[in-house]
């Protein structure tokens, strides 16, 4: 995150830290966000084996504040059972349409998350639902603090960004012809703030009526807060079926 503020994991119950590794040599991977107890949803490239992915390498962190600090009373922990990449996931260079993955997690002894102080899982928004442009939403992650970092942060950080219209995220990125439907752009209005390398997979949440809603993946974006270039992000709301289909979980229906 470039721009923002340490902020406690209790403030973003919901973050996932997902690592890659064996315990000696654990690195840290991708942000994500716990949507329900048994399922952390991520981004399809921090997966780049695809469906060769080694599951028995991965392992997702709840309750961390920081990435490389174990607090046992905060985090629990958990091995990945299941990956689920979106089958219309296509990688080119600035193009991650359907950049979305979902993580079944299990304990040692075979539990999902429980709900403490500093886990609770995130809502979903009602399918297909736009909010309006310029609306502040807050993205959070472990990631780089400026392009030019060589690290993650190490504790978690947040920033507010705004919301852009879909023909101002399009004219952002004219030159590479991009953007789809799946995607939008939230930047802060001076550039000073974005998601950056690290923050991957985790979330951009809308604060709604006093809740908060995971509307946006942390996808990709030409640089961290460089001008004209804001962060593009997964458009949560077009993938309320998918999510539903893949985990079992209940969908909103309307009404
Ligand atoms: C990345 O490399 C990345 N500024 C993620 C987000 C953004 C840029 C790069 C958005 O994972």
């Amino acid at each position: 995150i470039v721009g923002g503020v340490v902020t406690p994991i209790q403030s973003h119950p919901w973050v996932s830290a997902i690592y890659r590794g064996a315990k000696q040599d654990r690195r840290f991977l991708c942000g994500g966000s716990l949507i329900a107890p048994c399922w952390v949803l991520t981004a399809a490239h921090c997966f780049p084996d695809g469906n060769n992915t080694d599951l028995q390498k991965l392992s997702v962190f709840l309750g961390k504040s920081a990435i490389n600090e174990t607090d046992v009373q905060k985090e629990q922990n958990f091995t990945v059972e299941q990956l689920v990449l979106h089958a219309g996931y296509n990688h080119s260079k600035y193009n991650y349409n359907n950049d979305i993955a979902l993580l079944k997690i299990s304990s040692r002894d075979g539990a999902c998350a429980a709900k403490t102080t500093w886990t609770r899982t995130v809502c979903l928004p009602p399918p297909r639902t736009t909010l309006p442009e310029g609306m502040e939403c807050t993205v959070a992650g472990y990631g780089f603090e400026s392009d030019e970092s060589s690290g993650n942060s190490q504790y978690l950080r947040e920033a507010k960004v705004n919301l852009n219209s879909q023909s101002l995220c399009k004219s952002f990125y004219h030159d590479d012809h991009n953007i789809t439907d799946n995607m939008f752009c939230a930047a802060s209005p001076k550039w000073t703030r974005d998601a950056c390398q690290g923050d991957s997979g985790g979330p951009l949440v809308c604060e709604i009526a006093g809740r908060a809603f995971l509307y946006g993946v942390v996808s990709w974006g030409e640089g961290c807060a460089k001008r004209n270039k804001p962060g593009v992000y997964t458009r949560l709301t077009n993938y309320n079926s998918w999510i539903a289909q893949e985990t079992g979980l209940l969908s909103y229906t309307t009404g």
